[in-house]
């Protein structure tokens, strides 16, 4: 199980596995942080997909290609918006993590990377978010098999060490 799951500190434009996953927001239009970044380095056939794709709920998740990029398919989800603890940021962020591993196997996607969804413009402490990134992981890769590798790509030294502090706390 412990092999299933790595973590690495970079870019997640950069990775050549089957799916990345984008912090969205609901319009799936673009946007900054790692949103703006994958439209970036995807190419503009992406926003035509994502246009035609017409919006995701906050907790759910869609599939598009990947266009330029080295995976073939991006899923983007929706991150909830810190908002104190008390608006259901928990399980929205759970949903995400859990939606999106799903979408991976719908689409045969073996190998895919996580991002730190909702920590960036969205604000959610970033503790608390790792646990339920890691604790979701979990839980999906006890009970599917098809899923290969969960990569966590972590964007500079504080999301890195965080994630390595949460993991062993949770894989052991
Ligand atoms: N690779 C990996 N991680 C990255 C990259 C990258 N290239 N760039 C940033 N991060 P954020 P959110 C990290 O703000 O909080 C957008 O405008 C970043 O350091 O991208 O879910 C959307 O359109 C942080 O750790 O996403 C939405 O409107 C993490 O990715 C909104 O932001 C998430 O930060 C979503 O906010």
């Amino acid at each position: 199980m412990k092999e299933r799951v790595k973590i690495i500190e970079g870019d997640i434009t950069k990775q050549a596995v089957d799916a990345i996953v984008n912090a969205a927001n609901t319009t799936l239009l673009g946007g900054g942080g790692v949103d703006g970044a994958i439209h970036r380095a995807a190419g503009p056939e992406l926003l035509e997909e994502t246009r035609q794709i017409g919006g995701c709920p906050t907790g759910e998740a869609r599939v598009s290609r990947g266009y330029r990029l080295p995976a073939k398919w991006v899923i983007h989800t929706v991150g909830p918006v810190w908002a104190g603890g008390h608006k259901n940021e928990d399980a929205l962020l759970a949903n995400c993590y859990k939606n999106s591993l799903r979408a991976a196997v719908d689409t045969g996607a073996k190998t895919i990377a996580f991002p730190s969804i909702s920590t960036g413009a969205y604000r959610f402490p970033l503790d608390r978010a790792t646990e339920i990134a890691m604790k979701e992981t979990k839980r999906f890769l006890e009970s599917d098999d098809t899923v290969k590798q969960v990569i966590f790509v972590c964007f500079g030294g504080k999301v890195l060490k965080t994630y390595r502090d949460v993991l062993v706390r949770i894989f052991r």
